[in-house]
């Protein structure tokens, strides 16, 4: 048993005394994937979304050192706003941010491993991290791929984010034994584009089914995550060969900068809205809106299904 201790809102304490559906959400997303107030907005339209559902939704962060799941108007209000310093936390983030009192926003991996401690089964996100395009060079490689491979948390997403080497990412999933299940189509979705060329050979059509498989995967004791593959609706969605070119730009962008790290996916994506005249973020909301929508359904079928 681990002893990180967990700071629980309200809301979600009640939940896990009352066994009802709960979502995880990231919080990287808002203090780096999207601009205030945009972000703000979105994180708690997110977290209606997921209650008109009939979940409850905990978004998770570490606030002033404390890992905390489900956050008040002023903790969101904080990672949004950029008033303080907030650092992006994945795996390796975590201890040293607890230990120095200082608050982050929690990586779709360092949100897992939280979601996980807490016993929640269902996560929403945007799109996960994956194999950056030159990652035979460069090595960039998410930490959400490795923490798919390990932790127990089905991750909803709209496929990994479209500026990174799909194929390669797919790869890096096999071998690490994620199943990554499409929702609703037999094709890896590409974040803001619906289709990718990628095909997948698993996929359900409800999210009775998609809880089925969680329930039979984990009892059996088969470690490691879910990816949920969920294609942005299609009135939001920029194609393809639409987007391509913006894709390039930002990342010969972020090549001239010499931009390496953990800054390079908030620097594509805020170069992206620029390059699209913030039709990117449009897609973006939408897509991690939906996201939230079956991951709400996606755990209250679940609920039920392993009810005691
Ligand atoms: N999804 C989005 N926007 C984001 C992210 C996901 O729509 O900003 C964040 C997630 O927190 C994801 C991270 O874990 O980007 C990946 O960062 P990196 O490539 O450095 O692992
Ligand atoms: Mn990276």
């Amino acid at each position: 048993m681990t002893s990180l201790p967990l700071f629980y809102s309200d809301e979600v304490q009640d939940a896990r005394a009352t066994g009802k559906a709960i979502v995880a959400l990231e919080s990287t997303i808002i203090s780096h994937g999207l601009p205030y107030p945009e972000n703000k907005e979105t994180a708690r339209s997110l977290e209606a979304i997921i209650r008109a559902e009939g979940a409850v939704p905990a978004t998770i962060a570490i606030i002033e050192g404390r890992l905390t799941i489900g956050l008040s108007e002023r903790e969101l209000h904080l990672l949004a706003s950029g008033e303080v310093p907030v650092t992006k936390v994945s795996r390796r983030d975590i201890a040293s941010v607890i230990a120095k009192g200082q608050t982050g926003a929690t990586t779709v991996a360092a949100t897992m491993i939280a979601a996980e401690l807490a016993g929640i089964a269902v996560f929403a996100t945007g799109g996960i991290g994956g194999v950056h395009r030159g990652a035979q060079q460069s090595f960039d490689i998410s930490a959400d791929l490795p923490e798919l491979g390990r932790t127990n948390v089905a991750v909803v997403s709209a496929g990994p984010k479209a500026i990174l080497d799909l194929a390669l990412t797919m790869e890096y999933l096999e071998t690490a034994g994620v199943p990554v299940i499409g929702f609703q189509t037999d094709e890896l979705p590409a974040f803001w584009s619906r289709r990718s060329g990628i095909p997948l050979i698993d996929q359900v059509t409800t999210p009775e089914e998609m809880a089925e498989i969680m329930k039979v995967k984990w009892q059996a004791g088969l470690d490691g995550g879910i990816l949920v593959a969920n294609p942005v609706p299609q009135a939001h969605e920029i194609p393809a060969d639409e987007i391509a070119t913006a894709i390039e730009a930002a990342l010969a962008a972020a090549d001239a900068e010499g931009v390496s790290g953990k800054d390079v996916t908030p620097f594509v994506l805020s170069q992206m809205r620029d390059l699209t005249n913030g039709k990117s973020l449009i897609t973006n909301q939408a897509l991690v809106s939906h996201n939230a929508k079956i991951a709400a359904q996606i755990a209250v079928a679940y609920a039920a299904q392993t009810k005691a």
